[in-house]
Parts: C-alpha cells; sequence; structure tokens
C-alpha cells in the first residue's frame, strides 16, 4: 500500500480539526440557513464511498471508460428514483451543482445576446436567473420580472405585459427567498403567449413539490432544475429534469458540453436521498417544515416584526428590519454569537446594499430535520426577538446561546460523529 492506509487525524491533523469543530457547530446551534439541512448518515456514507474513485466520463451503458459497469447501476438508480419522484419524462443527474444545472439549460436554449426573464435578486431571485455579475446577466439580455411593491408577491399580468414587451427566448421561474407558492401554470400561460421556453428552477422547494406540497411544475416547464441539498436533503449538488423532446440537447450540453467526469459519490449519494424522500415518512417532515415556517412567522409578526408578503406558504420566511433600526449584516452577526445562524438577504426594493441589506431570511429545513416543532420554533422566534431588541447586549446573547445549546442537546444530531 502506498499511503492510504494511514487516518485522516495522523495525515491531516488540522482538517481532522476543522470537521470536529464544525460537526459541533452544526449539532450545538440552531441551523436557519433556508437553503441549508442535515443529510442522513446513509447520504454521507455514500458521499465519504470509494466511487470518488471512479472516471465515469458519458452515460449509463456509453461510457467513455472502461470499469463503468457497477457505477452504471448507481446512476441508472438515481435517474430512475428522480423520475418516480417527480414524474418527469427525462433526468440529468450529472450537474455538480444547481447554477451548473441552470447554466446548461441556457447554453442548450439560447445563444449569447438572447433575451431572458427571471426573478430580481433582490426580490428572492437568484444569481444564475441574470444577475449583471453573474455568466448569466453577462451572455443574455436580461429583464427582470419584479414582486409586485404593495403586496410583495409575483403579479402574473405584470410579468405577463413585460414579457409582451421584451419577447424572451426563455422565461426563468424559481427562486432562492421568495415564501409564497409559485403559479407555474400561469408562467405557461405566459410563456405561450410569447413563444418562450419555460424554465423552472425549484432549488429551494423541491422537497415540497417531490411531496405533493407545493404544485409541480410538470407538466407545465420545458425543463426543472434544481439542487439536492436544500429541503429535498440530499448531497450538494444539482440536476436537471426536462421534457423527452429535450433530452438528447440537454446531455449533450452537461457532458461533453460543460462537465467532464461525474462525480459518481455524489450521484449516489443523490440516489440515496431519492430513495429517502420516495418513503412516506418524507413527506411528514416536509409537512412539519411547513408548520413550523408558520408557526415561526405567526411569532414574529405577533412580536411587531414585519415580514415579506406578511407570512410563508414555504419553508422560509423574509423579516423586514427597517423599523428595528437595524441592518440585516448586524442582525445576522448578533443571532451568530447566540449560535443562531441565519443570513443576511436583500428584501424587495431594498434601500441597503447586498452585503449590508434590511432584511434577514429564516428557514426551517434543517432543525425540522433535527425534530423540532412548533413549541421550538416559538421558542427561537422568540430568542430572536430578544436578540434584536436588546441589540448589543453581549449578556442577552450569551443567555439566549446557552439556551440553544440547551435546547440542541434535547434535540442531537450527528452524535456519534461528536469528538469532544
Ligand atoms: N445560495 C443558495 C441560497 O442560499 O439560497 C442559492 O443558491
Amino acid at each position: 500500500m502506498f499511503g492510504t492506509e494511514r487516518q485522516l487525524k495522523e495525515i491531516d491533523p488540522q482538517i481532522y480539526k476543522v470537521i470536529n469543530q464544525e460537526t459541533m457547530r452544526q449539532y450545538d446551534g440552531l441551523e436557519l440557513i433556508a437553503s441549508e439541512n442535515y443529510v442522513s448518515e446513509a447520504v454521507l456514507e455514500t458521499c465519504g464511498s470509494v466511487l470518488t474513485n471512479k472516471y465515469a466520463e458519458g452515460y449509463p451503458g456509453k461510457r467513455y471508460y472502461g470499469g463503468c459497469e457497477i457505477v452504471d447501476i448507481a446512476e441508472n438508480l438515481a435517474r430512475d428514483r428522480a423520475k418516480q419522484l417527480f414524474g418527469c419524462e427525462h433526468v440529468n443527474v450529472q450537474p455538480h451543482s444547481g447554477s451548473q444545472a441552470n447554466m446548461a439549460v441556457y447554453f442548450a436554449t439560447m445563444s449569447p445576446g438572447d433575451t431572458m426573464m427571471g426573478l430580481n435578486l433582490s426580490h428572492g431571485g437568484h444569481l444564475t436567473h441574470g444577475h449583471k455579475v453573474n455568466f448569466s446577466g453577462i451572455l443574455y439580455n436580461v429583464v427582470h420580472y419584479s414582486v409586485n411593491q404593495e403586496t410583495e408577491v409575483v403579479h402574473y399580468d405584470e410579468v405577463l405585459k413585460l414579457a409582451r414587451e421584451v419577447k424572451p427566448k426563455l422565461i426563468m421561474t424559481g427562486a432562492s427567498a421568495y415564501p409564497r407558492t409559485i403559479d407555474f401554470s400561469e408562467f405557461k400561460k405566459i410563456a405561450d403567449e410569447v413563444g418562450a421556453i419555460l424554465v423552472a428552477d425549484i432549488a429551494h422547494i423541491a422537497g415540497l413539490v417531490a411531496t405533493g406540497l407545493h404544485p409541480s411544475p410538470f407538466p407545465h416547464a420545458d425543463f426543472v432544475t434544481t439542487t439536492t441539498h436544500k429541503t429535498l436533503r440530499g448531497p450538494r449538488s444539482g440536476m436537471i429534469m426536462c421534457k423527452e423532446e429535450y433530452a438528447k440537447a440537454l446531455d449533450k450540453m452537461v457532458m461533453p458540453g460543460m462537465q467532464g467526469g461525474p462525480l459518481m459519490h455524489i450521484i449516489a449519494a443523490k440516489a440515496v436521498a431519492f430513495q429517502e424522500a420516495l418513503q412516506p415518512s418524507f413527506r411528514e417532515y416536509q409537512e412539519q417544515i411547513i408548520r413550523n415556517a408558520q408557526a415561526m412567522a405567526d411569532e414574529l409578526i405577533q412580536s411587531g416584526i414585519r415580514l415579506v408578503s406578511n407570512g410563508t406558504d414555504t419553508h422560509l420566511v423574509l423579516l423586514d428590519l427597517r423599523d428595528t433600526g437595524l441592518n440585516g449584516k448586524q442582525v445576522e452577526e448578533a443571532l451568530g454569537k447566540a449560535k443562531i445562524t441565519v443570513n443576511k438577504n436583500t428584501i424587495p426594493f431594498d434601500p441597503q446594499k447586498p452585503f449590508v441589506t434590511s432584511g434577514i431570511r429564516i428557514g426551517t429545513p434543517a432543525v425540522t430535520t433535527r425534530g423540532m416543532k412548533e413549541p421550538e420554533m416559538r421558542k427561537i422566534a422568540r430568542w430572536i426577538i430578544q436578540v434584536i431588541s436588546q441589540y448589543e447586549n453581549e449578556n442577552i446573547y450569551k443567555q439566549v446561546a446557552s439556551e440553544v445549546s440547551e435546547m440542541c442537546a434535547k434535540f442531537p444530531i450527528y452524535s456519534d460523529r461528536l469528538v469532544i
């Protein structure tokens, strides 16, 4: 053996320490970032498996390397389970991330300079939906649609009006910080009227869609992209689903168009996560995510915090902090000291810059995985209020942090991995 037998602790004590510290941070704090979750031990085991060693450029049964017959089984399982989960005609499970999934769809359907529409980033959209600093905004002529200033939700008649004016080749729907249901059937009507390709990025709501708790983008969208690690609770990665008529062009664009060797350990871990998501308990989990977000929203509203769109239908709430006199950056940092992890987030028509923001985004997928329910959400909301209302009171941060630790110990996660 040429150095493959030694353990991490011995080979790299620094990274060993990082992993242990991060395991403890994830155990001992409240993870409220809406796009994060805790994967199962089964998914972790697969991510850390020897499948990482295999090159498998190409697709099952048609690879550019020998020895792929076993990893082919894993990729076929991932594909079949994804189809069963989402009811799609075709799926490509090779994208390394959500951004690459969106890129592959754009490259397969548009030429540089073509016009596309997507939701404004500061209204809940995503960088890859056409932001000017992202490849999407650099390569394409992007016209953003927005939420309505009064209701803070998308008004489909406003989107239609804009689409008629700019005649996009592609309309991107979906969001990263939008707490309300998206009506994909309305987007389909708009896309059909102007002759545009319809793409739905369901990265945030994939778990809700898979369990029927959010309307499906099928059969409306031509392409559906997603990440697999948010509400879907799989490994960090991406995936694209589409109608059969686009299958060939899409697969060609993912590989060889954009990517080389697929990450077979991650594809296998996606298969495991999809298997978990096909179980009845996964629907119960998704239902609890929504109930938890609603309890959190209710408690925050009762305490006088304004929420964008005044509530939520999904796994996340967006706090408008302007009345508190604080900004998103300040609150993110203060909550961090109290062991409550959130991210600052722009709110629609935000007067602040993206690195400061007037908002905080809070999601319930990760704490729900730990088994927390409505009473815990109300308690967490009250801690958030305490930290905001007594900003710069380090004693309050410490007191909340200690109560957070106590709660976390009652809902353990990865306990067997803790090295104390
Ligand atoms: N960065 C992700 C999020 O936090 O929503 C989206 O890609």
